[in-house]
């Protein structure tokens, strides 16, 4: 994209700490588009003939990071699909989670503006996985794959929240609250920002 021809944002947390519950909510508050890699990588696993099906699914079970072309690719694909039906703002919820991605991304897709980063203790995060993971069919919704995601947080994902705060560009939200004051604080945020 050329520069100023989309706005981008990303949304970043650990595991299970509501980025797709509240990029849901944004979506309906400001039209936003919500690209979830963690999402577009499933799709992809799913995919009739997909070269990569096999090679998600193993990631995606020991809770580590898809090699940054895969996921990089399918957001790049999304985001065209949409920018060619006319929309220029987009979430992308999950990723950058790895350095080398975020480095890739700005580089060769779109410079973000800003990081909504949802900060929650891990115990929290722990019951709401494994709660979903009653139902949610998630092969990494187990307590096995969950303690390897949460690793993998910290030590890979969590330098990508830091390298933007450096730059300034990170809204850090506490989210060890209910769903509605957690957006209350998201739209505050946002409030007055150039989106
Ligand atoms: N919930 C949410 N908010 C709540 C609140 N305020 N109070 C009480 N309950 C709340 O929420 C999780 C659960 O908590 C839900 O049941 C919700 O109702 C409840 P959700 O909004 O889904 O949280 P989210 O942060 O989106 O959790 P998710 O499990 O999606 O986070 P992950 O970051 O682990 O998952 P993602 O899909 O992004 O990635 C999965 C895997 O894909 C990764 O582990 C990795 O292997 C791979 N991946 C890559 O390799 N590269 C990428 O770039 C991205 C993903
Ligand atoms: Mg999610």
């Amino acid at each position: 994209f050329k520069p100023g021809e989309v706005s981008v944002l990303f949304v970043l947390g650990g595991p299970g700490s509501g980025k797709g519950t509240q990029c849901a909510k944004l979506v309906a508050g400001y039209g936003f588009v919500h690209l979830s890699a963690g999402d577009l990588l499933r799709a992809e696993q799913q995919r009739p003939g997909s070269k990569y099906g096999e090679l998600i699914a193993q990631y995606i079970k020991d809770g580590q990071i898809v090699p940054q072309e895969i996921t990089i690719a399918l957001l790049e694909q999304a985001m065209k699909e949409e920018f060619g039906k006319g929309k220029t703002k987009f979430l992308i919820d999950g990723f950058p989670r790895k350095m080398d991605q975020a480095i890739t991304f700005e580089e060769q897709v779109a410079q973000s503006s800003f990081t909504l980063f949802f900060d929650c203790p891990e115990a929290v995060m722990l019951k709401r996985l494994l709660e979903r993971g009653k139902t949610s069919g998630r092969t990494d919704d187990n307590a096995e794959t969950i303690s390897k995601r949460f690793k993998t947080f910290v030590e890979t994902s969590y330098p990508v929240v830091e390298y933007f705060d450096k730059q300034g560009k990170v809204i850090r939200l506490s989210c060890d609250q209910p769903v509605e004051t957690v957006y209350g604080q998201v739209t505050a945020a946002l409030k007055g920002k150039e989106i």
